[in-house]
């Protein structure tokens, strides 16, 4: 449906590059829409759940020791297939491996220090959604742009 939401976040290198407000155009030029946005410091905790998966990963203290480095930006976004569009976008987590024409494959060289984030399927998007803003921080309103994107 064209409320598909998905969580995309810039990392403490995407923020300390000045790279937000490149990375929000891009999202805003496809059409996607903006319905949440803050600059927070994440704690080690809602990192931790934020990448309980990759507990047993041998990069996962230093992922969290970066992570937690420095404020991140993260952002709901919504519109029709954001999740998989958005992962195209952002293109293969290692930036070498990345196409030109992605975030990562126009503005990153190393996998440790890729600039952004963005959920990996409906069911994960829900879940860091939820565990990222409150759901008074999210923003229902009709944007003009929508009657142009969609039919
Ligand atoms: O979803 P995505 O960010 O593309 O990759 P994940 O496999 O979920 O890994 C999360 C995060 O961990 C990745 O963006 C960089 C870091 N990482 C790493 O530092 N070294 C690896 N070999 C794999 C991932
Ligand atoms: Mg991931």
């Amino acid at each position: 449906g064209i409320r598909e939401q998905t969580l995309v976040a810039v990392k403490p290198d995407g923020v300390q590059r000045q790279l937000v407000g490149e990375i929000i155009q891009r999202f805003e030029k496809r059409g996607f829409q903006l319905v949440g946005l803050k600059l927070v410091q994440p704690s080690r905790d809602v990192l931790s759940e934020h990448y309980h998966d990759l507990q047993k990963k041998p990069f996962y203290s230093a992922l969290i020791q970066y992570m937690s480095s420095g404020p991140i930006v993260v952002m709901v976004w919504e519109g029709c297939d954001v999740v998989s569009v958005s992962r195209m976008m952002v293109g293969d987590t290692n930036p070498a491996a990345a196409r030109p024409g992605t975030v990562r494959g126009d503005l990153c060289v190393h996998i440790s220090r890729n600039a952004i984030h963005a959920s990996d399927s409906v069911a994960v998007a829900k879940k860091e959604i939820s565990l990222w803003f409150h759901g008074s921080e999210l923003v229902e309103w009709e944007s003009c742009t929508r009657k142009n994107n969609y039919n």
